[in-house]
């Protein structure tokens, strides 16, 4: 009789066991799908142009510009007021996270012909 006892004990302490060890890896899980909620795509400033000039990401998608170029350059929104960088010396980087749908035109205020669009899709 208490050897059975004893033998149900250790059956229920794994169970638990077992169970903790699935909740702890479930509780490490969430970090990484936080993560890629809010994936980031970089753009490198390189040769006066930007590279890729034209991507199409989804709504939340951060955007992070790294200047390669020894010159300065902006990622400027056409329209003036979406996202601006100011000027990016050397290997410095902006970071924008879209959060509404369409077309982004932008552009180096610096060097003007220097163009790129950022298509948000919901
Ligand atoms: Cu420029």
């Amino acid at each position: 009789m208490r050897r059975i006892i004893l033998l149900m004990a250790v059956a229920a302490l794994v169970v638990v066991g077992t169970l903790f060890v699935v909740s702890a890896a479930g509780a490490h899980k969430h970090p990484t799908a936080m993560a890629q909620k809010h994936p980031t795509r970089k753009v490198s400033i390189q040769n006066f142009s930007f590279k890729p000039a034209h991507i199409t990401i989804k709504r939340g998608t951060r955007v992070r510009w790294i200047n390669k170029d020894s010159t300065a350059h902006t990622a400027t929104a056409n329209n003036g007021r979406s996202f601006d960088s100011g000027r990016l010396g050397k290997g410095q980087r902006y970071t924008h996270t879209f959060k509404s749908a369409g077309k982004k035109p932008y552009h180096c205020e610096i060097h003007t012909d220097m163009k790129g669009t950022i298509t948000v899709k919901r």
